[in-house]
């Protein structure tokens, strides 16, 4: 029997067949939890309804987290269909593409600022809001992608470095609030994965061959290694764990 069985899970992230959302979803679907997927704009539509009819779930919806009626009528829909949720898994992330190429002070405007921190952290919050009642009394599980460029500085991360600081303080204050209600709020700091998010960071390919050469094991991690985790830390399995930060980084961050 799976970790995951008779969960049902949102899957907030899905861009591509290389998102870290779609490694996540995956191992939450071999794990047994039955899925709902969203899908940020049109033309990502037909794409996540693909992998929802790989993994049997019929419940694909729209969601752009920068849209606070989209996010309602998201959980409208799932509490009508399933009456409440298990896991929330958050796997979104952006910074205008100016911000993520050059030197810190010079490129970081007011309004890449918002944007990041809107899209990459608010949105947690925003989330988890909505997913509240949803979640009473079921030992809920909220997850989230993080990076180490919130606590060490990274070249061209910028902006992104602050947004991720924030999501997780987000998470540690959401952990705090939603913990009595037996709701669990965790991140999982993954070390690079070329998707259509990190190809925007100038310079990308050539941090992922120096990195894998620096970690303890030796190469960079997979989105089934994350995956993997993911579907540990929203079973049961993880009950003790709480306001954390857990990484997937094949041990990179320990390396001088
Ligand atoms: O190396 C990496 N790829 C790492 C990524 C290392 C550590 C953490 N992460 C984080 C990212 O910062 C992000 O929070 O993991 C999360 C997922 O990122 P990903 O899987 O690397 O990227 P991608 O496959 O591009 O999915 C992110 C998606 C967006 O894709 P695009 O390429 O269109 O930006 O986030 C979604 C979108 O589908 N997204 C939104 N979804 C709803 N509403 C929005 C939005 N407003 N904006 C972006």
């Amino acid at each position: 029997m799976g970790l995951l069985e008779g969960k049902k899970a949102l899957v907030v992230g899905i861009a591509s067949k290389h998102s870290i959302a779609t490694g996540i979803a995956k191992a939450l679907h071999d794990q047994g939890a039955e899925l709902a997927l969203t899908y940020q704009n049109e033309k990502l539509k037909s794409r996540v309804e693909g992998f929802a009819q790989e993994w049997n779930s019929n419940l694909v919806l729209p969601c752009d987290v920068a849209d606070d009626e989209q996010i309602s009528a998201l959980f409208q829909r799932l509490n009508e269909e399933w009456g409440g949720l298990d896991i929330l898994v958050h796997s979104v992330g952006f910074a205008p593409g100016e911000e993520l190429d050059g030197d810190f002070t010079d490129v970081t405007s007011r309004e890449g600022f918002k944007t990041a921190h809107d899209i990459s952290s608010y949105s947690l919050t925003a989330l988890a809001r909505e997913a509240r009642p949803l979640m009473q009394g079921r030992q809920g599980s909220i997850l989230t992608m993080t990076y180490l460029g919130s606590q060490k500085v990274l070249p061209n991360y910028n902006v992104m470095g602050l947004a991720k600081a924030s999501l997780e303080a987000n998470v540690r204050y959401l952990a705090a609030s939603l913990g009595a209600e037996g709701t669990r709020v965790n991140a999982i700091s993954a070390g690079p994965i070329k998707t259509l998010a990190a190809s925007g960071i100038k310079s990308f390919r050539r941090m992922l061959s120096e990195n894998a050469k620096r970690t303890p094991l030796q190469r960079n991690v997979t989105t089934t290694e994350v995956g993997n985790t993911a579907a540990f830390l929203t079973s049961d399995m993880a009950s003790g764990i709480t306001g954390e930060v857990i990484y997937v980084d094949a041990g990179f961050r320990n390396m001088a």
